[in-house]
């Protein structure tokens, strides 16, 4: 095929005054699925009109590791929502601020505190394994009857996360745990209906429940952690940082590095560590759940894990991150589980910055980047079968563990994921643990978990029911 010239422009669907490419994205599809659609009839690189913003559609991960990593700086913006940045007063986080010396300082700040909990110490793994613990007991009780798993598995990941930012450990049933719980939801639940694709700020000024319920549940969050940044600040010492809150009060007197802006305010403290916390609860309790629902759609790969447990770790002791090495098929189960179902099916969106070029095609500044990592994901020129999950894609003909280029589950280059560490390190403690000590099927008679999912500011599992029944030596979920 030719190679485009600079100037000539990316294929782009119709569009009317106002209104711009939306009469033609009928449908009621979701973005990732529409976009995958369009991309068949007009390219894996096209460009649409999100109302008044001109916003190209990436498909391909050639042309996605351009934007994110090649060219990562000239694409490293990120536009205004009217949700977020009610969320994050306006930009005052990681996620949703554009590109500026603070943003980095701040990523900097998060990034070092998972670090220091991490490698340093081995807090972080001790911090998961007491919340395991704790799931385990939880889900062994739910006895023999079917039940929903999740709010266990949002409960362990909750509380890993309170610990983790602000030092809190709660116990089942604690009142401001099942506070941070509805918050949380609350937020999820109408944030970003129908994902991260804002369009019209003017929607604000009609009435809307919806935004109200947004704006309650930010008011609960900020008076918490409101409270738990003065206790916070009244209780800091010199030595090293307790939790995230105390790393990013530490970093107030530390000035980004050669800029005049006012430097990290208590707004910022705030944003940031409320996203952390928001980011770690929904990913990994999303990415677990989407797991557990392929076991149960292939318990054959569930055996397989469980024989690698057996043989390798047994059931004398707890697992440990030091066994990662020994347990490759795990491993290899977690990525497709990523590939197969992205939590951020379409990525937050990027803004050009400068003029820049995606595909020969030259694209200007502040064109919005939407990148479709499901169509990445379940590109068919690159993964067999790519509907099928199937983790022995992960491995290649010797056994030995490969990462295929085009998995992007983080994101890459200058706005790949801060938590991809910390939620690698969950993922692996968490599943390994529950499938060493128990065994998850469906109940009798129950259809298995419905795959599609739904979208909101993730992707998330519909309700499934499990049945959980403890390994042998297990039986009481912890030693
Ligand atoms: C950004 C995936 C867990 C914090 C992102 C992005 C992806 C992603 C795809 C967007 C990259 C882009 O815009 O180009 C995931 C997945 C996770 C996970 C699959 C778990 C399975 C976490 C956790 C945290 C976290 C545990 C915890 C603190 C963030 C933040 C950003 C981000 C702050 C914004 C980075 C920026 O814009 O500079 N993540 N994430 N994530 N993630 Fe994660
Ligand atoms: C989840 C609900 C919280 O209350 C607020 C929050 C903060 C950061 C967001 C997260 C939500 C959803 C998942 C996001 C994350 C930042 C990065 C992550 C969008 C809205 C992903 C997967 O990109």
């Amino acid at each position: 095929p030719l190679r485009p010239s600079a100037r000539s422009s990316i294929p782009c669907l119709p569009r009317l005054p106002v209104l711009g490419s939306l009469p033609w994205l009928g449908g009621g599809l979701p973005p990732h699925l529409l976009f995958s659609q369009l991309a068949h009839r007009y390219g894996s690189l096209f460009a649409l009109h999100l109302g008044p913003h001109y916003t190209v559609v990436v498909n391909d991960h050639r042309h996605a590791k351009e934007v994110l990593l090649q060219r990562g700086r000239d694409f490293a913006g990120r536009p205004n929502m009217v949700t977020t940045d009610l969320l994050t007063r306006g930009g005052k986080d990681i996620a949703f601020a554009d590109y500026s010396p603070l943003w980095k300082l701040h990523r900097r700040l998060v990034h070092n505190s998972f670090t220091l909990f991490g490698e340093g110490t081995s807090r972080l793994q001790d911090i998961v394994l007491s919340s395991v613990d704790s799931l385990c007991a939880e889900l062994l009780s739910g006895g023999r009857l079917g039940f929903d798993p999740s709010p266990a598995v949002t409960r362990a990941v909750t509380n890993v996360v309170c610990t983790l930012v602000f030092s809190a450990t709660y116990r089942h049933g604690d009142a401001e745990l099942q506070e941070v719980i509805r918050y949380n939801d609350g937020i999820v639940q109408t944030i970003a209906r129908g994902g991260l694709v804002d369009i019209y700020p003017w929607m604000r000024f009609f009435p809307n429940k919806s935004l109200r319920k947004l704006k309650d549940s930010i008011t609960v969050r900020d008076r918490l952690l409101t409270r738990k940044l003065e206790e916070h600040k009244a209780s800091l010492t010199d030595g090293d940082p307790r939790d995230l809150l105390d790393a990013l009060l530490k970093g107030q007197t530390g000035k980004s590095p050669g800029s005049e802006d006012e430097g990290i305010t208590d707004d910022h403290v705030l944003m940031t560590a409320a996203e952390a916390f928001g980011a770690g609860v929904e990913t990994t309790s999303t990415t677990l759940l989407w797991i557990l629902a392929y076991l149960l759609h292939h318990p054959e790969v569930q055996d397989r894990v469980q024989k690698e447990l057996d043989e390798n770790i047994g059931s004398e002791r707890a697992v440990c991150m030091s066994d990662r090495g020994r347990l490759p098929y795990l491993d290899c189960v977690i990525n497709e589980g990523m590939r197969i179902r992205p939590v951020s099916p379409v990525l937050i969106p990027h803004t050009a910055m400068t003029h820049s070029s995606i595909g020969g095609h030259s694209v200007s500044p502040g064109t919005r980047v939407l990148v479709n990592m499901w169509s990445i994901h379940h590109d068919p020129q690159h993964w067999d079968k790519p509907d099928l999950f199937n983790p022995d894609r992960f491995l290649d003909n010797q056994g030995q563990r490969v990462t295929p280029s085009c998995f992007l589950p983080f994101g890459a280059g200058p706005r790949v994921c801060v938590g991809e560490s910390l939620a690698r390190l969950e993922l692996f403690l968490f599943l390994s643990s529950l499938l060493q000590r128990m065994s998850f099927r469906l109940p009798d008679g129950a259809p298995p978990p419905n795959l599609q999912g739904r979208l909101g500011v993730v992707l998330q599992p519909l309700p499934f029911k499990v049945v959980v029944t403890p390994r042998a030596g297990w039986e009481g979920g912890a030693k």
